[in-house]
């Protein structure tokens, strides 16, 4: 399987830490592609017509796209279970917190597209500063979440590190680690994984 990655994006580092962590990483290639918006990529919307990373392209030719799908994939070929709970109420508080992280992941990348990407004169500060205060006030609830305390590892807890760590990465001033100290000490334990210290955004 080949599986398009960027190391600057927290989606595909998902997807990176649950191969590394299921033991699936080795049938895994890492294929580098870059995307940005504003710049046509001819070639990878053939793969992905949203051109977004990133896509699991099974040895068939068929492609798995969006990183919460190729999660649950890869989840399921290792036994299922895994890292997304099969059953039950623990099932269904990971897929919440999962969804709230993952909207959080996605109103940062807005935020970063606006600030960089969107020519100077065009930018909407009150529209990137209300997609920042959503991440924020993300990272609010989980400073009070069970999330960092459940011993099993699951989908919720790595995508939080993945928002932290792009935090570090796109927003190293805005002060997350003073805000939310209980976010600190659950990072710093996560951080003494492999898959989690490997995988963290080389510095921009
Ligand atoms: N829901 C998607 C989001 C993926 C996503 O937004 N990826 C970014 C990279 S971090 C991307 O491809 N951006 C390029 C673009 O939107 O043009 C997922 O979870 O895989």
């Amino acid at each position: 399987m080949k599986l398009t990655y960027s190391p600057a994006s927290p989606f595909a580092r998902k997807v990176r830490i649950t191969a590394i962590e299921l033991g699936l990483i080795d049938k895994i290639d890492l294929t580098p592609v870059t995307v940005a918006p504003g710049t046509p990529n001819d070639e990878y919307s053939k793969i992905h017509p949203l051109k977004k990373l990133p896509v699991l392209i099974l040895d068939d030719g068929d492609v798995i796209v969006d990183s919460y799908v190729i999660v649950e994939y890869l989840d399921e070929l290792a036994g299922g279970g895994k890292l997304i709970p099969a059953a039950g109420p623990l099932r269904w508080n990971v897929k919440r917190d999962h969804s709230l992280l993952q909207g959080m992941l996605d109103s940062m990348l807005l935020c970063r597209y606006e600030n960089i990407t969107r020519p100077e004169a065009l930018r909407w500060k009150a529209w990137s500063d209300d997609h920042w205060n959503r991440a924020w006030l993300g990272m609010a609830r989980f400073e009070q979440s069970d999330v960092l305390s459940r011993s099993e590892l699951d989908i919720a807890q790595i995508t939080l590190v993945c928002v932290l760590g792009y935090a570090d990465f796109r927003f190293a001033d805005c002060g997350w680690r003073k805000a939310y100290p209980k976010l600190d000490a659950f990072h710093q334990r996560m951080l003494e994984r492999p898959s989690i210290k490997i995988s963290v955004p080389p510095p921009a």
